[in-house]
């Protein structure tokens, strides 16, 4: 039986009767409730899913997880959920869960006691490395990996084996949000918060399509709205989601073109006079860096910016080539449209919000369109200030948490950069290691660790809570590195995948509530939960089977946790790099009494608003300190429009747009085992405008052939179902295993952030 069908009979299954067998225990959103309420004793955890971070309380009952709710007290979601977040138990008792270890033998995986496959884990790394070098083994983690698992593999590979093989799927995340926050303020994460919302005037969404995405965050929008008519929500976007319906005004660009865009609001800004120019003179200073950077398509692609600073004049005369009207011929905007977003930022009686997520993150110029967001808000004053500020929405629940703030990248250290010698010096100290184990040099960031791996520097790669199987861009090349002779591959996961099927040993991973662990979401706001429930069958966390390998290696002294206490003695080591009023985070004690706290967290009090001195106990200088930076000023960038690699030609007319839907969770490893959300969204599709289906003769349910420089896939059209794209332009989300949309993608990235952009490349499609 394949998954699909898998997925298919658990969903038959859930005509309610059937599904009540199937997973006995759990109350299902339907009139027979078996487990009474008032037995259940419900504890507080944050949702498994997306970087809204929203809190919940789950019912538990003999030893299962039988009921969830939204958390009242929980100040992000107030109470609410999405339908991920109400069916979040139900990812835990899918039918195929893994529950033991598999090693490859022979062809075949063979089921194997955890002892024994961890040991030959061990004795795997330990081989290569005698063979290959330190940087021949490789661990590639994720923005779900709690705090936890993500502080214990850095602090396993980077400061006990001593190389800098570390990345996570954030790298296809939230790189460029890293970038564009690093060399515009100097530190990383937003400055506001989500009560942002509770005093804006106008939202402007720079391509994210977060009523399906951020649907919490999103209603709470839609809220304000209602109780203050006067709130304005704008869709700036490449396709008409749901988003797009619900908001006052939806304007579409062409892809890439949102550079030449935000350049031209800037124009518009400055030509009016409705610059703030105190905030100007006295917290900004203004920069240019490298044009004409490339696109990272060959393997071993190196780049390094160089800023030099210039003056607000010559800032100014950059601006030239943006007129509202040159805009609108590069971008299809009409300059009118150009005019009104320059009005909503320009008033200074209106308080505005940005938001955007992977439209701007997954893009071949990603720390660019960063940067000149940034410049809009900071060009008008608006920022750090309760309903002023550009918020960059994360993806993952933990990709702030664990991936930024641990720093599980190649480049980074839990505070600081490898590259820095006192910040090594300050890491090692904490991990007892000597300051030399750890490499001053950055080794792979992701797409290069891959093609390590198919080149063959990278002989061992373990990989946990992702699944690159379905999720790197131009895949096949990755895939057939992963099957290439000398490479082993350990994957720790809850369910088969892709990414299992390609592994020589499977290590079964206690899930989310099954064991203790911290998240930290979009907001800066840590959530602490409790173990719950016991794991499946000899199934770990991942935090431990880090240990139990680590241990194996010979690290038994930095590494020297108990079972019960581990997550706590992990915290109070990991809470040391993060001291000081710049960002130091909530106690172990407090992060257990509270639904979550948002960092820098001094004295007891959380920051909401970093660099204003009203709200930030690090400023030291004037209303306003942007401290991370040396000049204590914001950084204006001037960045150039510049075309994308690879746009749409006479073989290849259509642009491809790769994203999600609300029902599922990226692969649909979890959600396609929800019986609800697999019936309700069960397979990938490719969505056209209609009036291009119509030219090409293509109806609704049709098969059509996308087809690429890098591969090809049939699926069925879908005109006017979920989302439009603009005409020349179809869409194919990435949930659905059985189709992998990510044969077709392009494995281009962005120079500074290495962020892959899954958002554009050409495609040609043909009727079936
Ligand atoms: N239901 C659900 N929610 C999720 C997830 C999920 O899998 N399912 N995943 C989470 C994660 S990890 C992430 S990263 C987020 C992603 O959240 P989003 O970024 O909101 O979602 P996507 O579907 O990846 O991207 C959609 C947007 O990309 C924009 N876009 C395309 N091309 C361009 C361009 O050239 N420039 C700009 N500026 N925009 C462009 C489109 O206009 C569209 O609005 O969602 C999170 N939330
Ligand atoms: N075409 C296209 N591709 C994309 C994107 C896109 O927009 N378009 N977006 C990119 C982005 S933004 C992201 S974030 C990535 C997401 O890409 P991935 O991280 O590869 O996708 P997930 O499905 O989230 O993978 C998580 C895996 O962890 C497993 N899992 C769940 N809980 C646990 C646990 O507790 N422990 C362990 N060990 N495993 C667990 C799940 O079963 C699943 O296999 O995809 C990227 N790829
Ligand atoms: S919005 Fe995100 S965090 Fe909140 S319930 Fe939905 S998936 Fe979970
Ligand atoms: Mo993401």
């Amino acid at each position: 039986m394949t998954r699909r069908d898998l997925f298919r009979q658990m969903a038959a299954a859930a005509a309610l009767a059937a599904a009540r067998a199937a997973f006995p225990g759990i109350t299902f959103a339907a009139p027979a409730i078996d487990v009474p309420l008032d037995s259940l004793t419900w504890k507080k955890a944050p949702c498994r899913f997306c970087g809204t971070g929203c809190g919940l309380l789950i019912g538990v009952k003999d030893g299962r997880a039988a009921a969830v709710k939204g958390d009242p007290a929980a100040s992000v979601n107030q109470g609410l959920c999405c339908v991920k977040g109400y069916h979040s138990i139900m990812a835990l008792y899918g039918a195929d869960r893994l529950k033991h270890a598999l090693v490859r033998k022979n062809g075949q995986m063979v089921k194997t006691p955890i002892k024994e496959a961890l040991d030959l884990v061990a004795s795997k790394m330990k081989e290569t490395m005698t063979a290959h070098g330190k940087d021949s083994v490789a661990i590639y983690g994720s923005g779900q990996w709690t705090i936890p698992d993500g502080y214990v593999a850095s602090k396993l590979f980077k400061g006990a084996i001593g190389t800098n093989n570390v990345e996570a799927n954030a790298r296809l995340c939230m790189a460029s949000a890293v970038t564009g926050f690093m060399t515009s303020f100097g530190l990383d994460e937003p400055m506001g918060c989500y009560e942002d919302i509770d005093h804006a005037d106008a939202f402007v969404l720079w391509g994210n399509n977060m009523a399906e995405m951020h649907p919490v965050l999103f209603s709470r929008m839609l809220d304000q709205r209602l109780k203050r008519p006067d709130v304005k929500i704008i869709d700036f976007a490449t396709r008409s989601t749901r988003t797009s319906i619900a908001a006052d005004k939806s304007i579409l660009f062409k892809p890439q073109t949102d550079l030449a865009v935000a350049n031209a609001i800037a124009y518009e800004i400055l030509r009016n006079g409705w610059e703030n120019k105190a905030f100007l003179d006295r917290y900004v200073s203004f920069h240019k860096g490298k044009t004409k950077i490339g696109f990272g398509l060959e393997d071993k692609f190196q780049f390094e910016d160089e800023a030099q600073t210039i003056s607000l004049a010559d800032y100014r005369k950059s601006l030239d080539d943006y007129t509202p009207e040159k805009v609108e011929a590069i971008s299809g905007v009409r300059a009118a449209d150009i005019r009104y977003m320059a009005s909503l930022y320009g008033d200074p009686k209106r308080k505005v919000v940005s938001y955007w997520c992977m439209g701007m993150n997954q893009h071949t110029r990603g720390t660019w369109i960063q940067n000149l967001v940034y410049n809009i808000h900071l060009l008008t004053g608006k920022i750090s200030q309760p309903g002023n500020g550009p918020f960059s929405l994360t993806g993952q629940p933990s990709a702030c948490g664990t991936v930024r703030e641990v720093g599980t990248l190649t480049h980074k250290l839990p505070r600081g950069m490898v590259t820095n010698e006192a910040d090594r010096k300050f890491a090692a100290e904490i991990w007892q290691v000597p300051a030399e184990n750890i490499p001053a040099k950055p080794t792979y960031h992701t797409v290069e660790m891959f093609r390590a791996l198919d080149r063959g520097e990278i002989r061992f790669l373990w990989i946990q809570v992702t699944n690159p199987m379905v999720t790197m861009p131009k895949l096949k090349r990755y895939r057939d590195a992963t099957k290439k002779e000398g490479r082993f591959i350990v994957v720790s996961d809850v369910y088969p995948t892709p990414t299992t099927d390609i592994a020589d040993v499977i290590l079964p991973s206690a899930m989310w509530i099954e064991r203790e662990g911290m998240f930290g979401n979009s907001e800066r706001r840590t959530q602490h939960w409790e173990k719950m429930l016991q794991p499946p069958g000899e199934a770990m966390s991942d935090t431990w089977q880090l240990i139990e390998v680590a241990r194996r290696l010979g690290f038994e002294k930095q590494f020297p946790w108990k079972e019960d206490e581990h997550v706590e003695q992990i915290w109070k080591e990991y809470y040391r790099f993060h001291e000081g009023p710049k960002h130091n985070m909530a106690t172990y004690e407090d992060l257990k009494a509270n639904p979550g706290v948002i960092w820098p967290y001094v004295k007891g009090k959380e920051t909401k608003w970093r660099y204003n001195a009203k709200y930030d106990p690090a400023c030291t200088q004037g209303e306003f300190d942007f401290y991370g930076k040396p000049d204590h000023r914001a950084w204006i960038w001037v960045r150039p429009y510049e075309a994308p690699p690879e746009v749409p030609d006479n073989e290849y007319p259509f642009w491809l747009n790769t994203g999600r839907v609300v029902e599922h969770w990226h692969t649909g490893s979890m959600t396609q085992r929800i019986p609800v959300l697999h019936k309700a969204m069960p397979s990938a599709y490719v969505e056209l405008h209609p009036a291009d289906a119509k030219e090409l003769g293509i109806r609704n349910g049709n098969q059509v052939k996308l087809v690429t420089r890098r591969g090809s896939i049939v699926l069925p059209a879908a005109i006017d179902q979920r989302g439009r794209p603009q005409r020349g332009m179809v869409f194919v989300p990435f949930f659905d295993e059985a189709k992998l949309i990510n044969d077709l993608t392009l494995d281009a990235f962005c120079p500074i952030s290495k962020q892959p952009d899954y958002k554009k490349c050409a495609v040609r499609l043909e009727r079936v």
